[in-house]
Formats: C-alpha cells, sequence, structure tokens
C-alpha cells in the first residue's frame, strides 16, 4: 500500500492552549478538526514542509529551531497508509489567520476530545495532555 507523509504541528500559546482547523468542504475528511499540516512533497525535508504550510494555511512564519518533533501518528486508510510526525511550536511571528476559510480554535489539551477529529489525529491527545500538564 501507498505510504502517505504528512506533517503536523500543535501551535501552543502562552496559555498552553492548541490551535486545531476544521477542514474545509470539499476536502477529505471535510468538518473534522486536525492539527494544521499537509503533503510532504517529493524530495521536501519535513521541517520545511511544515513552514510551507503554515505559512499557506495560517499565514504565520515559523522558523525551523522553533520545530520540535513530539510523537508520530500512523493510520491506514482505504487507499494509503498515513505517517505524520507531530511537532511542537510555541513560537512564530505575525498573527494566525484562517487563510483558506477555515474555522480554527484554540483549546486546552484536555478539551481536545471534544472536538471529532480524523482518525490519525486523536491518538495524538495524549501526549499533548502529557507535554502541557501544568507542573
Ligand atoms: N491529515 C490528517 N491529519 C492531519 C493532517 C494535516 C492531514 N492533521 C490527512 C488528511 C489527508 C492527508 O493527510 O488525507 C493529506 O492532508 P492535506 O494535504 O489534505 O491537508
Ligand atoms: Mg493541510
Amino acid at each position: 500500500m501507498k505510504l502517505l507523509l504528512v506533517v503536523a504541528v500543535a501551535l501552543v500559546d502562552a496559555d498552553g492552549r492548541v490551535l486545531i482547523s476544521e477542514r474545509p468542504q470539499g476536502k477529505a475528511l471535510a468538518g473534522l478538526w486536525e492539527f494544521p499540516g499537509g503533503k510532504i512533497e517529493p524530495g521536501e525535508r519535513p521541517e520545511r514542509s511544515l513552514i510551507r504550510e503554515l505559512k499557506e494555511e495560517l499565514g504565520i512564519d515559523v522558523e525551523e529551531p522553533c520545530l520540535a518533533p513530539l510523537t508520530f501518528a500512523s493510520h491506514a486508510y482505504e487507499e494509503f497508509h498515513l505517517l505524520m510526525p507531530l511537532y511542537v511550536c510555541r513560537r512564530w511571528k505575525g498573527s494566525v489567520q484562517p487563510v483558506e476559510g477555515q474555522r480554527l480554535a484554540w483549546v486546552r489539551p484536555t478539551k481536545l476530545r471534544d472536538y471529532p477529529m480524523p482518525p490519525a489525529d486523536e491518538p495524538l491527545i495524549p501526549a499533548l495532555i502529557d507535554l502541557l500538564a501544568p507542573l
């Protein structure tokens, strides 16, 4: 089965909330809330892909040293197997905007389960709760 490589990010604000984005109508998995990101293009380094996607989808500028890999998602869809590292990013330039008209939400990690997510994204929640739990 084809392996689809995708990158995703948990943008974390000063209050420890995480950004999720609703997939627009007309796209696969429309209406589900995901960690922003997208496909890695052939020959592209994953960090570059993520920087590109964050500019395209949210209008922000991220620098590579601000990205830290946290964990991986893996899910077998009918047509492909998805492999998706989740990065964490706490610093960016510019204000987050819904460039593609998508709905956005800043959510406490423990509240992420209130939002319907693609099957690849949901198993990432515990790692975020663990990372961002108040000390
Ligand atoms: N996908 C799942 N969870 C995510 C992201 C960013 C992407 N957090 C899945 C949806 C699509 C595929 O990966 O099947 C490619 O994503 P996109 O290029 O349609 O955003
Ligand atoms: Mg995308």
